[in-house]
């Protein structure tokens, strides 16, 4: 049994290598951040226990700090089946090959944090996992996730006044601008790997995230205010090329599905858990300034009907229902 754990990985490498005594597994991952993010710790649970499981030989190659790109990049990797065989993924970036998923992801669907945990420890989202699976060729191994999104902002945003007009970068998931332009704000899709500078630049004046990614990515330097909006818990698959998956051996892919699901709960631990931590460290060190924001409840009057046209423009008014019911 051989097991190897390598950080940077070729693009074009096969997934399967045969070697003259057996066949040995070649995985690849990718993580737009480094080792500290909670993803990372994530995807590298997830390759300890496939490891510790699985009786065949199997390596893994995981490259960090988006070298290849952002999770709108892993997205087309993953359906293609090269480059990416694993990745954590938001499901707002995968909405160009499965249109229902970001539904998974729409800002203001849990209440909190108990209301999050019940509906990812249900069954309630197999439907969405189904529709990646047959239209993007992408298997849901798992779940992570569990970070808080606020506004984070150049300027200081506390009141509806300052939010409307507000330019904000958002993910490419139209549901996402449906729901920023409800509540006012100017949103526009940009790619992650581009925010840093668009709000340096003045192209916009801010974006919406959680404190780990903030962190990881100095987010802070240039969009120090952060405004408690509170307004999604993240919801990040754990996620397997299915062109990969297809092509392992029965073994192996039992013991994929387990390590997925148990590294999904592994991160949703560790990010919630780490979530508020990591923004006290950022307000210890003088990097954010954080405030409330006035009338957080009046958002989400406004965003409710916005949520429940979308579902029903996707034909998932029931799903919607059974996902606030839980
Ligand atoms: O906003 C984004 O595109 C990213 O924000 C964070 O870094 C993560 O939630 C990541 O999954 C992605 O959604």
């Amino acid at each position: 049994k051989s097991i190897k754990f390598l950080a940077i990985g070729a693009v074009s490498a096969a997934a399967f290598v045969a070697t003259s005594a057996a066949a040995e597994t070649a995985l690849r991952g990718a993580s737009m951040f480094d080792e500290e993010h909670a993803y990372t710790k994530t995807l590298r649970e997830f390759e300890r226990l496939v490891a510790d499981k699985y009786d065949g030989d199997v390596t893994f190659d995981m490259s960090l700090n988006g070298e290849l790109g952002d999770e709108s990049d892993f997205v087309t990797f993953l359906q293609q089946g090269v480059a990416i065989d694993y990745a954590v993924m938001a499901p707002s970036n995968m909405a160009t090959f499965a249109p229902s998923i970001p539904l998974m992801d729409m800002p203001f669907l849990f209440r909190d944090l108990d209301h999050w945990n019940t509906v990812l420890s249900s069954d309630v989202m197999a439907p969405l996992e189904a529709e990646l699976l047959e239209k993007a060729n992408i298997r849901v191994i798992g779940y992570a996730g569990g970070g808080v999104r606020n506004l984070a902002s150049a300027d200081p945003i506390t009141s509806m006044d300052e939010l409307t007009g507000h330019k904000m970068r958002v993910m490419g998931a139209p549901i996402q601008a449906q729901i920023f332009a409800a509540i006012k704000a100017t949103p526009s899709a940009i790619a992650y790997n581009e925010v840093y500078n668009a709000i340096q630049t003045g192209v916009i004046g801010g974006f919406e995230n959680e404190a780990a990614s903030i962190q990881n990515l100095k987010f802070y330097e240039v969009a120090p205010n952060i405004t408690l909006t509170k307004h999604a818990i993240t919801v990040r698959p754990l996620v397997m090329s299915e062109s990969t998956f297809s092509a392992l051996p029965d073994d192996l892919k039992a013991v994929v599905l387990e390590a997925g699901a148990e590294a999904g709960a592994y991160g949703r631990d560790l990010e919630s858990t780490q979530d508020g931590e990591k923004m006290q460290q950022m307000l210890d060190a003088g990097q954010i300034v954080v405030q409330e924001f006035e009338g957080r409840d009046a958002l989400l009057e406004m965003v409710v009907p916005v949520q429940d046209a979308y579902a029903e423009e996707l034909g998932a008014t029931e799903l919607l229902q059974a996902i606030r019911n839980k």
